[in-house]
Formats: C-alpha cells, structure tokens, sequence
C-alpha cells in the first residue's frame, strides 16, 4: 500500500455536488426520500458510504418552515451522511435555471448563441455557489478533503481556499471544457477560472478538456503549465484527464437476471421485428436528437430492405421543462417522430416507438439488452455514460453494434465503435445501415474489445484514481509549503544576521524587489525601496550587491544614489565598493558578432507582435512578454532552435530568462559575477541571496551551503533553499534587518 492509498482511507472526503445523490419530496405531510438516478450518484455513492464521509448538496425540495428544515437535515445527516443545502426559489431560478443551464451548459457545450448574460444571474451564481462555501465551512474538520463537482460550482474552490488556505481540494467537471476561441465569450471568464484554480486538482473527462483549460489559463490568465501544474499564487495546481466509468458489474449483472431476460423477450415478441435500434437520452439540445431523426428518415429512405425488419426505440428523459428552448425542442421532436412514422408506417408496423419519460433501472436494462444498435450521437457531450452502460449490457451476448459521435467524450475510449459527425446526416445514415449489417463475429469482437476496458476502469476505479491523485498532490503540496520561509525561518535569519560581522547580500532587481512590469522602463524603484537599500548598504558590516540582467546606464541612472555595487547585463558588467566607474566582468570580450544575430532578432521581433529587441553592450535580448503568451512561447522556441546551430562553434551562449531570451558570450551569468564577492567565502558570516527567474539559478548553484537562497515567487524547480511569495514579503524582512541594526 503506497503512503497516498493509506491517506486515502485516514481522511474523510467531503463530496459537494449541485444534487444530493437522493431527493426528498413530501407528500401527505411525510418526508419521502429515494436515491438520484445518473452516473454521479451512483458511482459516488458506494464510496461515499464506505468511506463514512459527508455530501453536500441540494436536496430538491422547497425548505419550508424551520421545523421542517430540521426535519430534513436531521434524517439526511443519520439514514444518508447528506448535509442539505436549501436554496429559495428565486436563487434556485437564477443559479440553476439561469447562469448555470442558461450560459454555462450551452456555452460549454458549443452553443454560444443559445447563451444569455445575464449580470443579475452571475450575482446570485455567485451568492449560492457562497451559500454551499458557508454551509461546508460549518462541517469541515482539520485534514478533511473536498471534492466539488461540476459547473454548478465552479466559483465554489476558489471560496474555499481563501477561507480555509490548506483544505485539500480536488474538483471535477462533468460537462466538456470548450476551446478558448469559444470561453473567452464569457464575461466572467478570468473569475470562473480563478474560481476553478482554487482547487489543488482540477480533472476532466478527457485530455482536449485538459489542453482547453490549460490554454484559456495560459490565454486569459497569463499562467503557464509545466506537466499539466499550473502554479497560481504560489500554489501548484494538478490538471488531469480522469474518463468517467460505469459499475459495470451492475449493469452486466442485472442484464443477466431472469426478469430482464423475461422483460427481453416479452419486448421482441411485442415489436415483432428483427432488429431492434436504440437511443437513450435526456431531452437536451446537445444531444442532436433531431439531426439523428433526420438521419433515420434518410436511412429509411435509402434502404427499404430494413422496411418493417427493425424498430427504432426513441427514449427520450423529459428534462428542464420549464425552459423555453427545451419545450421548442421537444415540439420539433414530436413534430419529425410523427413525419417519419406517418412517411413510413404500414398497418403491422411502425418505425419509431417513441417513449417520452423516465423508465425503471431493470426495464432500462431490458432495452439496454434487447437492442441490436444503439445511437448515440450527441453534437456534444462531456462523456456520455449511456453509451458505456448500453456495452456493459451487451458484453454477454456481444450482439449489439454501437454508432457514436466524435464529439461525445466517451468516443476518446470507445474507438472500436462507428464513429460519426453527428451532424452529417448522410454520414450517420449511412453509419445506422452500416451498424445493421456488421458481421456478427465483427461487432462481438468491437463490443468485447470496449466491455472489456469498460468493465476494468469502472467508476470505483475512477474514484479511486482521482482521490489517489488528490492524496498525491495534497503530499506535495505540503512538501511545497515546507519550503516556504516561515515566521520562524525568518526569525532564524535575523538572529543570524544580527550576530554576524561580515554580511554579503545579493539581490536580484525585477521580480524580486520590484513587480514585473509589461514594459522595462515601468520598473523603476520608488522611494522607499531606494531608502531601503540605502539604509542596508549603509551599515558598515554590510555588503549589497544587485545582480540584474539589466544594462548598467539603467541601473546606474536609478541606482547609484544608494550606494550599493552593481552586477548590469548578467554578470557582463561590475560597479565595486569605491570604484568610479563599471569594469568588464571578464577580459577580452567583444560585440563584433552583434551584427550577425541582431538582424535574425529583428525578424523575429516583426513576426512576434508585442516582442521586441533590446542592444546591450555586449548582449543581445530578444523579450516577448508582451506578446501572445502561446505565440511567444512557440517563438521563443523556433529562435532557440534557429540560434542552436548557428552559435555552434562559437563562445557565445543562449540564457533564459523570464519571458527573454539572451545571446551573451559564454561564462557570462550571474553566477561567475557573483563569484567575485564570493570567491572568499570564508570572510562572510551571514550570506543572503533572491533571485526570481532562471538566470538567478547560476547564483544559487554557486552559494556554500550556509547561504540563505531564497526564490521569489514559487516554481516547481529550483536550486534555492527557500521560497518567499512575493517581492513585498522581501522588502518585509529587509526592513526588518535594518531595524535589527537600531
Ligand atoms: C453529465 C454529462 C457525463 C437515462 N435515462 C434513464 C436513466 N438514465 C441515466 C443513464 C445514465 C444517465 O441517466 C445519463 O448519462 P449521461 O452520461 O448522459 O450523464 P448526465 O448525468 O446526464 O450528465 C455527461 C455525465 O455527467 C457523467 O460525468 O457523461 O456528458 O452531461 O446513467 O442510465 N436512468 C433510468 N431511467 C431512464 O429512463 N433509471
């Protein structure tokens, strides 16, 4: 057993879903409660009894007055380990049936047009997503973990990490992730994705979810990955693919009992024809409902072989009712069932059975049983588990052939399937008769081939999975937090500084005392940060040195009133206690190659809008931090690549920094400048350095062990001891090493 499966069971996991995995109705004055139907709460709900933790969630039921909100609670807590969240009715109309099924679920799931904006729905969004924040907090324990699902709560993470920082929050979306062309629509884009980076794990269905979210963060955000991390206010953020899975056994299991193969049989003998097709979806836009009736009609029209040898049985869920789209759609429905059934009915026989309600779990298994093909064909879907249980069901008799859309996420894992564009009605047409005459040792072999991996990663296995990573990535976390200069290491520094005699302390410029800024020239120090380090060199048992990859005209123009040495250009040029003027850090070198790369700088520079080239005197930098953070990242790369074979042979290197690539002669960094006041080691008692971006590596590599490294800001790799948040933080104990000295 691994320490993070051993975690796994020592902590309790608190679930939070928009429903709670059962509903509670009231009828004659006494509480009815009955399980949720759907993959989330079935495949939760075996974990979340076993492990004995707790689910939050609206229990679908009006509150009514507070004896019978206690009521409710008070059964939910002892018989179901749920913890109700009520909600009013206009909160429940604006939260749900407003900005979660009236922008996110169509603009997720490619319908901006269907999508309104409503500003007064994203309030109460955010007020209930706030609620389901205060009701946890009034249940959470030290070492809970949480795990939010969905799009109902996307805001909900980020709430939770500010009011509990080191809660483990894990968080999973059931519906697509769209492409960034198409979430950057959404007013509130950079809100919903803080909200989401809240969470220590963010999992999707499947890996073009992963690479949207990661882009809309890197887009919107600014926020690189390193291996799907994201780091964010100094957090790391795990973003992974988890595909949904089924309790097959149930399914399989069931489809053997005596009774469905009863209810089986009764069903053929009651449609009397050869074949039988199969769908089975909730009544929603996404799910192409009428494309696939058109591309039946078409099939129909195409092949009257099939005339009266197959019955296409239409399940169809009623669902958001009260939504007006949703009745239009069910309009046009009724309107195309009756069309292609009065087209082609004869007196024995009618094409279409159409089924508009919920069925009972064994007579859904029936059908399930029963069918020959199945159409699942949804113009989008997050997964799709209809088509998951639909094969679990057939993985005995290995009979039914299976058409899928290309844009369900379940198409990712069931690639032995007839894939369609389901819009292409001819395609899918073409894909029904196909389906219908699939050699049958062909379609057994496919339905055994996908049963198979769908019986292996069932949803226990996927539950394990993410909560597994979670643990991991909890583990992590805290190893992170470990590095962080705590109060006390920042006690343990002052006393050190204050007992020492000889005290060196080199600091990097942007990003470590200042903030980065689009712009070099808007980094300019203000006024206190100039006291500072005039009071700090100011002491004579102190040595300050700046160590900057900037030219030494800017350093020296904003600077040198402070008194402090100077390492310009990465360690090209030194300003030394006492000297007049700049030395060259090295012997010898010379610029004469400048003219030779600048020119292949510049066409970069023209090609990458945002970047630009900056002359040094004996540097060259190409920056790209203004530009399209993708584009300059893939820029960046060409040039390295470009320059790669061309400064072959020569001593002139390529040094990354933040959001700069530099050509210098080699040797050059910052670590051999800082070797000059380091190469006696000995006479320093206290050694201090920060640095924030790559080329301060080379400092820290070259520090004794007693040095106290410190890396602004967090990345998942570096040679330094420690890390501080941000400059600010820095500033803070500079002060008070200076106080220590009054
Ligand atoms: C989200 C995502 C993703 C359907 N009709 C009946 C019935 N069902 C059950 C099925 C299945 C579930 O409803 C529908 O499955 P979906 O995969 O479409 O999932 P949703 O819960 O609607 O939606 C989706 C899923 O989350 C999981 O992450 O796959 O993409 O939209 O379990 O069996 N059950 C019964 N009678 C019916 O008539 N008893």
């Amino acid at each position: 057993m691994t320490d993070s499966e051993h975690n796994l069971h020592d902590k309790r996991v608190i679930i939070v879903s928009n429903r709670l995995p059962v509903s509670v109705s009231r009828k004659r004055g006494s509480l009815k409660i009955f399980p949720s139907v759907g993959g989330l709460a079935t495949g939760l709900s075996s974990f979340h009894k076993q492990q004995n933790g707790l689910w939050v969630g609206w229990p679908g039921i009006k509150p009514g007055n507070q004896k019978s909100k206690s009521e409710i609670e008070n059964i939910l807590r002892s018989d179901y380990n749920c913890l109700p969240v009520f909600l009013s009715d206009t909160e429940l109309k604006k939260y749900y049936y407003g900005f979660s099924n009236r922008t996110l679920w169509p603009l997720f799931h490619y319908f901006s047009t269907y999508c309104t904006y409503d500003p007064s729905e994203w309030e109460t969004y955010k007020h209930v997503n706030q609620i389901f924040c205060d009701r946890i907090l009034e249940v959470i324990k030290p070492g809970d973990m949480v795990w939010v699902h969905d799009y109902h709560l996307l805001l909900l993470p980020g709430m939770l990490r500010r009011e509990t920082p080191d809660t483990t929050i894990g968080f999973f979306l059931h519906i697509p992730f769209p492409s960034m062309e198409i979430f950057r629509h959404l007013p509130w884009r950079e809100k919903i994705l803080r909200g989401m980076l809240g969470a220590d794990l963010i999992g999707f269905h499947t890996y073009d979810y992963t690479r949207h979210f990661l882009s809309c963060c890197l887009r919107i955000l600014g926020l690189e990955q390193v291996y799907g991390q994201v780091i964010t206010d100094n957090r790391m953020v795990k973003v992974d693919t988890f595909p949904m899975g089924i309790d097959a056994d149930k399914f399989s299991e069931t489809a053997k009992s005596p009774k469905v193969e009863k209810k089986v049989k009764r069903l053929q003998k009651k449609l009397q024809t050869e074949k039988i097709i199969l769908s089975v979806d909730r009544l929603d836009f996404t799910k192409g409902i009428p494309e696939r009736l058109r591309a039946f009609e078409l099939f129909l029209e195409r092949h009257p072989y099939w005339h009266k040898k197959i019955t296409y049985v239409f399940l169809c869920v009623p669902s958001r009712s009260k939504v007006q789209e949703y009745r239009l759609l069910k309009k046009e429905i009724d309107e195309l069932v009756g069309r292609i059934n009065g087209r082609f009915d004869t007196p024995e026989w009618q094409p279409i059975l159409y089924m508009y309600r919920s069925l009972p779990f064994e007579e859904l298994i029936s059908l399930y049983s029963a069918a020959d093909l199945a159409l699942v064909t949804p113009l989008r879907d997050g997964m799709n588990l209809v088509a998951k249980e639909y094969l679990a069901c057939q993985c005995e008799s290995g009979k039914g052939a299976l058409v899928l859309s290309e844009t369900a996420g379940s198409a990712a894992e069931l690639g032995e399937a007839i894939i369609v564009n389901p819009n292409d009605i001819e395609m899918t047409a073409d894909a029904i008769a196909r389906g219908l005459s699939v050699p049958e040792k062909e379609v057994k072999n496919s339905v055994c081939h996908m049963a198979g991996r769908i019986k292996e990663y069932n949803v226990f296995r996927w539950t394990e999975d993410f909560i597994n990573h979670l643990a991991e990535t909890e583990e992590k976390q805290e190893l992170n937090r470990q590095y962080f200069l705590t109060d006390k290491h920042q006690q343990t520094l002052k006393d050190n500084y204050e007992k020492a005699s000889r005290r060196l302390l080199m600091l990097d410029y942007d990003g470590t005392l200042v903030y980065l800024e689009k712009r070099p020239e808007l980094a300019q120090p203000d006024p206190e940060l100039l006291d500072l380090l005039t009071k700090l060199q100011e002491d004579p048992k102190n040595s300050v040195v700046i160590v900057s990859g900037r030219d030494k005209e800017c350093l020296s123009r904003w600077l040198n009133d402070t008194g402090v040495e100077m390492v310009a250009e990465h360690g090209t040029w030194m300003q030394v206690k006492n000297a007049e003027t700049w030395q060259l850090s090295t012997a010898g070198l010379t610029d004469d190659w400048k003219k030779n790369i600048y020119p292949i700088l510049r066409t970069f520079s023209v090609r990458t809008p945002g970047s630009f080239v900056e002359e040094k005197a004996f540097a060259l930098a190409w920056h790209y931090r203004k530009a399209d953070p993708a584009l300059g990242d893939l820029r960046s790369k060409e040039l390295m690549d470009a320059l790669h074979d061309i400064l072959a042979g020569t001593d002139l290197q390529i040094l990354q920094g933040n959001k700069v690539l530099e050509i210098k002669p080699m040797g050059v960094n910052k670590g051999n400048a800082a070797l000059h006041w380091l190469g006696d080691e000995q006479q320093w008692d206290f050694i201090m350095a920060a640095g924030d971006d790559w080329t301060d590596e080379d400092i820290f590599a070259v520090l004794p062990e007693k040095a106290w490294s410190i890396k602004v800001g967090f990345v998942p790799f570096t040679r330094a001891r420690y890390f501080l948040e941000s400059p600010e933080k820095l500033k803070n104990i500079l002060r008070s090493l200076i106080a220590v000295n009054q």
